[in-house]
């Protein structure tokens, strides 16, 4: 029996360093912490899969982790390219990495342009919350709606972080089966196109 393929879906984590994208991606492959004053920024690149099942349906969301400081180092388009989704993260105690969100937008849009946009507000467990709801409005209407979710997560406690990837997952199946649909109607149109010349060839006395 011809086994179905699952659609793979390329998320990208993006956002200043230190906001947490390494502890996201820690949560989504493996659901531990790791709670360090002396930590290392993430360089390089790291990517993991993990199947959700939607409504029925399987959907395989490769997850990607880069550094931070990437972006001043003038981080590869590859990380961007053939990206489905991109996670802008900012830190709620952090009112920096959330005011430098419309650059790391720009680069989104520049880079992984059909990419679908979903914000995550990190560590809502500190007592330092300097983000406030209506900043988040802001922004939102400021880059004119095209964010399609908005999360509220804390990797130390593990708050948020599944529920947020069990979303994402859902609006992507959305958009696989928008894609299937148009590559349907697009055969079907093909084959209209044949069945049409067939009949013309029928009656061509020539
Ligand atoms: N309290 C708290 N600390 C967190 C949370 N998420 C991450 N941290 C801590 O924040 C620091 C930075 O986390 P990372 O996940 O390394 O941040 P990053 O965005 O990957 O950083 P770069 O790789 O430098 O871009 C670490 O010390 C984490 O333990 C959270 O939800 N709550
Ligand atoms: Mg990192």
């Amino acid at each position: 029996m011809a086994s179905t393929r699952i659609p793979e879906q390329k998320v990208i984590l993006c956002g200043e360093y230190g906001v947490g994208k390494s502890s996201l991606f820690r949560r989504f492959a493996q659901n531990t912490f790791v709670a360090s004053s002396d930590r290392a920024s993430t360089l390089g690149l790291d990517h993991y899969d993990k199947v959700y099942k939607v409504i029925g349906r399987e959907i395989k969301l490769q997850l990607w982790d880069t550094g931070g400081m990437e972006r001043v180092a003038s981080i590869t388009s590859s990380y961007y390219k053939f990206a489905e989704a991109a996670i802008l993260v900012f830190s709620f105690d952090s009112p920096d990495s959330f005011n430098i969100l419309s650059q790391h937008l720009l680069d989104i849009v520049s880079y992984a342009e059909n990419a679908k946009i979903f914000l995550c507000g990190n560590k809502i467990d500190t007592s330092t919350q300097l983000v406030s709801e209506a900043d988040i409005e802001a922004f939102c209407e400021q880059c004119h709606n095209m964010v399609s979710g908005v999360y509220r997560t804390s990797c130390k406690t593990g708050e948020g972080v599944e529920e947020m990837f069990e979303d994402i997952a859902k609006h992507l199946v959305h958009t696989v089966r928008v894609r299937d649909l148009d590559e349907a109607l697009y055969r079907d149109a093909f084959k209209v196109t044949r069945e049409a010349n067939a009949a013309d060839d029928d009656v061509c006395l020539c």
